[in-house]
């Protein structure tokens, strides 16, 4: 770690360096030196094989937004010593980022009102990225959105995958196989493309750390990328009408219909001469496509030995996999998908 500092640092050994244990994908370190936090990250160069895509999205997203009357706060890239803004050392890619000062992030939702806060912020940020071109954003890990090679791939894993794991989510299975036709159904819909975040989860959104209902600011760009805008709003339905951990697979109150017309509201509330007739017909069928192919993504994990998603239990990916499917069966009844 302290080959890594020295590259930001002039005295790397002031600098604290405190391990922060969320997202499934890269390692994430809060760093302090006096008055002064960062934000230092891992890539994971085996999901994201062009990290210079990353850097190259959020400054573009940055300085856009930077341009305009965006009211949250904006990531910077920080520079390493020479000005660049990815550390390569010993086969590792690493990037430096600011922090938000004074603001704490939830795994779970707590009110609806919070639920509307996060989804008027995400609107503000696609209000103000709807006139920065598809053209100038590129996609970090090539096909992410792409829901056609998500259950190819996922198909493809209940060919060569683990037999007994196979075995033991054969209900899960029946499951996604009984909703795949909404998927094609989807997939028959052609969405505008615009700046999609495309994580918009509970996690990524920091709220004031005095105020649990005014957000500071919408992290993890790593996965900007062109397409459909709608597929935040599914994220955010995930996680923010789902009252469970993304891990719990208790299936009793787990939904919450309030906070899922708090999303609704809030993710319309700036987008409303953006958004056309198509998109709003199609926006609880695109939420219900999200939840579902996150379902397909953990589960063909599951079945493939755990090799995508970080894990810290056994059975990890299938209780992630059935906390979907609950929220699925919830707003199955509450909500009229067609
Ligand atoms: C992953 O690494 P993290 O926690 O930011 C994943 C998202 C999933 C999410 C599920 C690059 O995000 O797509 O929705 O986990 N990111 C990647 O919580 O696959
Ligand atoms: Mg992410």
């Amino acid at each position: 770690m302290e080959n890594v500092l020295s590259n930001y640092f002039e005295r790397p050994e002031d600098v604290n360096v405190f391990p922060i244990n969320q997202g499934y994908i890269n390692s994430t370190y809060k760093l302090s030196l006096g008055y002064n936090n960062y934000i230092l990250q891992k890539i994971n160069t085996s999901i994201f094989l062009q990290p210079e895509i990353i850097v190259s999205n959020m400054l573009t997203v940055a300085n856009h937004l930077k341009s305009k009357n965006y009211t949250k706060a904006i990531l910077d890239v920080i520079p390493n010593k020479n000005g660049n803004y990815l550390t390569f050392l010993n086969g590792e890619t690493w990037r430096m980022t600011s922090f938000v000062p004074n603001s704490v992030c939830y795994d779970k939702v707590l009110s609806k009102e919070q639920a509307f806060a996060a989804a008027s912020a995400i609107s503000e940020f696609h209000n103000v990225l709807n006139d920065l071109s598809i053209n100038r954003i590129s996609e970090s890990i090539p096909g992410f959105l792409d829901y056609k090679k998500r259950v190819s791939d996922y198909k493809l894993a209940l060919i060569n995958g683990n037999k007994n794991r196979i075995e033991r989510a054969q209900n899960e299975i029946n499951f996604i196989q009984d909703h795949i036709f909404l998927i094609d159904k989807y997939l028959e819909i052609e969405f505008p493309k615009r700046v999609v975040h495309a994580d918009a989860k509970i996690s990524n959104f920091l709220f004031d750390s005095e105020n649990e209902t005014k957000v500071a600011g919408l992290i993890d760009w790593d996965t900007i990328l062109p397409g459909n805008i709608l597929c935040d709003f599914g994220d955010m339905i995930r996680t923010y009408s789902n009252l469970k951990s993304e891990d719990d697979p208790d299936p009793i109150n787990n939904f919450s219909l309030e906070n899922y017309q708090a999303v609704k509201d809030g993710f319309i509330s700036n987008l409303k001469d953006i958004l056309t007739e198509e998109e709003l017909k199609s926006i609880d069928l695109t939420a219900f496509v999200v939840i579902l192919i996150q379902a397909i993504r953990f589960l063909t994990d599951f079945i493939s030995d755990d090799v995508y998603y970080h894990t810290s239990k056994e059975n990890q990916n299938l209780d992630r996999t059935l906390n979907q499917i609950n929220l699925l069966k919830s707003i199955n009844q509450h909500i009229c998908i067609n």
